[in-house]
Parts: C-alpha cells; sequence; structure tokens
C-alpha cells in the first residue's frame, strides 16, 4: 500500500505522541503509576489513590470521615466519636490539615491558629526522647473543652532581615519570636525549650512509608565521606510497638517511625483522643482541673477506626506535575541538579515490596527528599533536640505538590514554622549544609532564578 500524506503525517503523530508520553510517564507521574491523580483543583491533595481495591476504598472513606469530623466532649451520644480533650489544639485533623494540605503559622495574637502548635521539652532523656515540660507536657494546647482552662495564648513578634542577591536585588525576610503568655496553669520550666510547626500536606505518605530503609540509609553520610558538603543523617526514634529504636520518617525532624504512631499521637496530642498506643489523656498529674473528669472510655478511638485512619494517612495520591514541557520549567530542573538542591531534595525512589498495603508497592515516586536530617543552620533552629535530631537538624520537606498549596490552602506559608512567606524566601532561609547551595542560588540572574521557582512550582 502506497502511503498518502495524511496516513503519513498520522503515523508520524503516533510515534511523537509514543516519544512524548515516555518522557511525561517520567515526570508527570510523581506518586508513581498507582499513586498520582490528575487534578490540579482545590481538591489536589483529597483522592485516594486510583489503585485501591474497592474494600480498602471504603475503609479509605471511613477513615476520611475519622480526619474530617468534629470530635466532641463526652458523655455523648455519638460514643464512637467522643471524649475529645480535656486539653487540645483542634476538634479535627482537617482543621489543620485543611483539605489535606498545608497548615498556616500564627501572624497574630488573635491569629485563630489552622494547623499549628508549639511543641515543648526542657531537655532529653538518655535515649533521646523529650522530657515533658511537668506541668504543660509535651505540646502546648491553646484550646481546651468547656468548663476547662486551656493552657494559654501563642504571641508571635517578628523579626525583620534584608539582604540582597549578588545582581543587587534587595529582598527582606521575616521571622516569628513565639511566646507563650497568659498561662492557666502557673510558670513553664525555666528549660523551656519550644519548637513551633505548622503541618505538612498529607499527600504520598505511605509511598515514603514504603521506601526501604536501606534504600534511605544509601544516602547517610554523617562525617561527610564523598566531602561535598552535605551529611544526611538519619534519626532513630522510638517505636511504641515494637519496642525498640526504628528509623524516623514523620514529622519535621522525622521524630515518627511510623504513620501509624503518628497519628496515634495526633490524636492524644492534637484532640485529647486516647488510642491504645497512647492510652493517657492528654494533660499531666500538675493540671488539677483535668484530673477525674468524665473521658470517652478507657481508649477514645478503638484500634480498628485508629487504623481505618492510618489507612485514610497512608493513601491519599500525589498529584500529577503540571506544565513539565515549560523550556524555563526544564531550564528550571537543570538549575536545580547543578546547584545540588538535589543532593537533599532526593527526586527518585522505588518503593519497596512490603509494605501492607500493596498499592504502595513497587511504585517509582518523585517525592524530592531524602528522608534523612540536615543541619540547616542557626536562623533556622529551634535549640530542641528530638533522639538523634539536634535543633538546627531538619529532615529534608519533601516537594512535591508544593506548587499546588496555594490553590488548596490559599497561602504558601512554608518551612517548620511557616515563616517563609513563598518558595524563594524558604530558599534564602536554607543554611548550614545548605548554605553554599544557596549562596549558589543567590548568584543566580533573575532569569534563572525565576527558572528555578517555575520548575519548583511545577512539582
Ligand atoms: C493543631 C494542628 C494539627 C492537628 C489537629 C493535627 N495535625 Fe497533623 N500535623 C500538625 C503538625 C504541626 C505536624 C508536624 C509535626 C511535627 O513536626 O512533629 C503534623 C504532621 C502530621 C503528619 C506527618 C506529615 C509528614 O509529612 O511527616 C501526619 C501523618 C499527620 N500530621 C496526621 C494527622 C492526623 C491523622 C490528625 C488527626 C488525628 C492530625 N494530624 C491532626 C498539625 C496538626
Ligand atoms: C542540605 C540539604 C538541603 C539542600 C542542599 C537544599 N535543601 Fe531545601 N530543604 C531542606 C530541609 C531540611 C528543608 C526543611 C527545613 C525547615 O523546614 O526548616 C528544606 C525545605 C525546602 C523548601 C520548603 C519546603 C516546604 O514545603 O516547606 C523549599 C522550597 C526548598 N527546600 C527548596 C530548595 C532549593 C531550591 C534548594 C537549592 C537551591 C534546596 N532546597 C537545597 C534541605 C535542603
Ligand atoms: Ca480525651
Ligand atoms: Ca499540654
Ligand atoms: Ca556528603
Amino acid at each position: 500500500m502506497k502511503l498518502t500524506y495524511p496516513l503519513i503525517l498520522l503515523f508520524l503523530m503516533m510515534l511523537s505522541c509514543r516519544k512524548e508520553a515516555v518522557i511525561t510517564d517520567y515526570r508527570l507521574y510523581s506518586g508513581g503509576k498507582n499513586g498520582t491523580i490528575f487534578d490540579e483543583s482545590e481538591n489536589a491533595f483529597g483522592h485516594a489513590m486510583s489503585s485501591m481495591s474497592n474494600d480498602k476504598e471504603l475503609l479509605f472513606f471511613v477513615g476520611n470521615s475519622f480526619f474530617n469530623q468534629n470530635w466532641v466532649s463526652a458523655p455523648a451520644s455519638a460514643k464512637a466519636r467522643d471524649g475529645i480533650g480535656p486539653l487540645l489544639n483542634a476538634k479535627s485533623c482537617s482543621a489543620c490539615h485543611f483539605k489535606d494540605g498545608r497548615g498556616a503559622p500564627i501572624l497574630s495574637i488573635d491569629d485563630n491558629a489552622t494547623g499549628f502548635l508549639i511543641r515543648l521539652s526542657t531537655g532529653n532523656n538518655p535515649d533521646g526522647s523529650p522530657i515533658d515540660d511537668p506541668i504543660y507536657g509535651g505540646q502546648f494546647n491553646d484550646k481546651s473543652i468547656n468548663g476547662v482552662k486551656d493552657e494559654g495564648v501563642i504571641h508571635v513578634n517578628f523579626e525583620y532581615t534584608s539582604g540582597e542577591f549578588e545582581d543587587g536585588t534587595p529582598y527582606t525576610l521575616r521571622k516569628p519570636i513565639y511566646s507563650l503568655i497568659k498561662l492557666n496553669y502557673g510558670a513553664l520550666s525555666p528549660n523551656i525549650m519550644m519548637s513551633p510547626r505548622i503541618g505538612q500536606q498529607m499527600i504520598g505518605l505511605g509511598l515514603l512509608e514504603a521506601i526501604n530503609s536501606a534504600d534511605i540509609l544509601l544516602n547517610v553520610d554523617e562525617n561527610d565521606a564523598n566531602g561535598d558538603g552535605i551529611s544526611g543523617k538519619a534519626n532513630y526514634v522510638w517505636d511504641i510497638e515494637s519496642g525498640d529504636m526504628q528509623l524516623g520518617l514523620f514529622g519535621w525532624k522525622a521524630g515518627q517511625p511510623s504513620l501509624k504512631q503518628q497519628v496515634a499521637a495526633a490524636f492524644q496530642g492534637d484532640l485529647g483522643i486516647k488510642s491504645y498506643l497512647f492510652p493517657n489523656e492528654n494533660h499531666t498529674d500538675n493540671q488539677p482541673e483535668c484530673l477525674n473528669l468524665e473521658d470517652g472510655g478507657e481508649v477514645e478511638i478503638e484500634k480498628d477506626d485508629l487504623e481505618k485512619t492510618v489507612l485514610y494517612a497512608s493513601s491519599l495520591a500525589v498529584p500529577a506535575r503540571r506544565n513539565v514541557a515549560d523550556e524555563d520549567v526544564i531550564q528550571g530542573e537543570l538549575l536545580f541538579s547543578e546547584l545540588q538542591c538535589i543532593a537533599c531534595h532526593t527526586n527518585t525512589f522505588e518503593t519497596g515490596n512490603s509494605h501492607v498495603f500493596s498499592y504502595l508497592n513497587k511504585q517509582l515516586i518523585h517525592p524530592y527528599s531524602d528522608m534523612l536530617l540536615h543541619d540547616m543552620g542557626t536562623e533556622l533552629s529551634d535549640n530542641r533536640p528530638i533522639f538523634l535530631a539536634e535543633g538546627k537538624e531538619w529532615r529534608t520537606q519533601p516537594l512535591w505538590g508544593i506548587g499546588l498549596i496555594q490553590t488548596v490552602n490559599g497561602h504558601t506559608y512554608l518551612l517548620h514554622d511557616g515563616r517563609a512567606r513563598n518558595i524563594e524566601e524558604a530558599i534564602l532561609w536554607h543554611g548550614g549544609e545548605a548554605e553554599t547551595t544557596k549562596n549558589r542560588y543567590k548568584a543566580l540572574p533573575k532569569t534563572q532564578r525565576a527558572q528555578v521557582l517555575k520548575f519548583i512550582n511545577s512539582l
């Protein structure tokens, strides 16, 4: 058969489509084939992974309701959802992880925090676990149930500093300084250490848990043997269920070994909901008003309901990238490698083969994190160690989904305490091991800086 012109054209189009598909496959599917969702709307962080079986998907929706609904005080007719408090930070998980997205910091004294809390400690036990404040415990609870006083008010002041890029363009950074005032239960310990934090987006967390520890540990270079100035370090933290130290994965300092423990800790510390993993009410013995109140039962969330919430937290899909073929985005990605951002923001992992949720296994994912701790300099330090993580050390925050935070949550507050008002400020706060990388960014001409930002916004 003689190929007619339209046929040749069709053939060529098919060929080019195929090629395009191969390129975009790699770049688009941040959460792998099973864990990527195509939605760039305000609901982009709220989808179940499409590859779940029907029965798992059902559990996902039940878990979603435990995540979204407001818990109530005991006693209530809704026995499965009572027992909140007595002290708390919010009535639901989604109050802080709104639309499964990013929390925002407190910006003024009468600001209602959405996704912000302050961790407390007075030192560390021999195993590295933080020692709670004798009165206020391990977390400042600025809310409470009726009839009980909250712990007080979070106050913020800002300190401004300015600098300039190598081309002379000026910038200003804003550092929050928090203090706890109107304390309702007496004075804080004189040795109090505080760590202000915002909640991260909930996407792709199960995939991160499914990475083999050995693959994460491959990038550990604590004494910087390869001399690149970057020394990833693993945190090892107490795992309640296994009863030993395990690789830390979740939270800004990788202080939790598993999603299950992270979720159960949030139920207890943030909502005041006891579970079999954290069976104590959310107060200390030195908060007498909180003693002998009616609780929501021996545990306030049953084990299988906790597990449904864990399944939910493990199974939120990662949005596909946008604008991957844009010339500036491609240039920005090259710069991201050249500047050595990639040394910590690792672009690719393949998940292992042993996660209980099989759809998380064997996925080629692009989280842009090595899941390790790095010294980020004194400016970012919270001066509050937890297990092996020192004040200056933070877990590399995955960058997937970062470009959609504005759409989902209506803000772009970044870094552990939300101090950065946008992506560029987040970069400018990098210090310590990332000082050289940051300075390389500062030395770029404006057009190239814009390309780096455009690339990060495409994640
Ligand atoms: C008061 C606000 C608040 C509430 C309520 C809250 N969180 Fe969080 N969430 C945070 C903060 C802040 C962090 C970071 C914690 C850290 O670094 O230790 C976080 C971290 C997490 C993480 C780890 C994310 C990561 O990337 O490592 C998970 C999972 C999580 N929360 C689930 C939950 C669940 C489930 C609930 C409800 C039981 C909940 N959260 C309630 C603020 C909140
Ligand atoms: C030495 C390791 C390291 C290097 C190099 C590095 N980062 Fe980071 N990055 C981190 C850590 C750790 C955090 C979290 C710090 C915090 O929250 O205080 C982070 C946070 C970020 C954030 C904010 C993420 C969020 O969701 O809040 C952005 C954006 C970012 N990095 C971009 C970059 C860019 C661009 C470069 C290169 C110019 C770079 N990083 C180089 C370790 C690194
Ligand atoms: Ca309770
Ligand atoms: Ca407390
Ligand atoms: Ca190194």
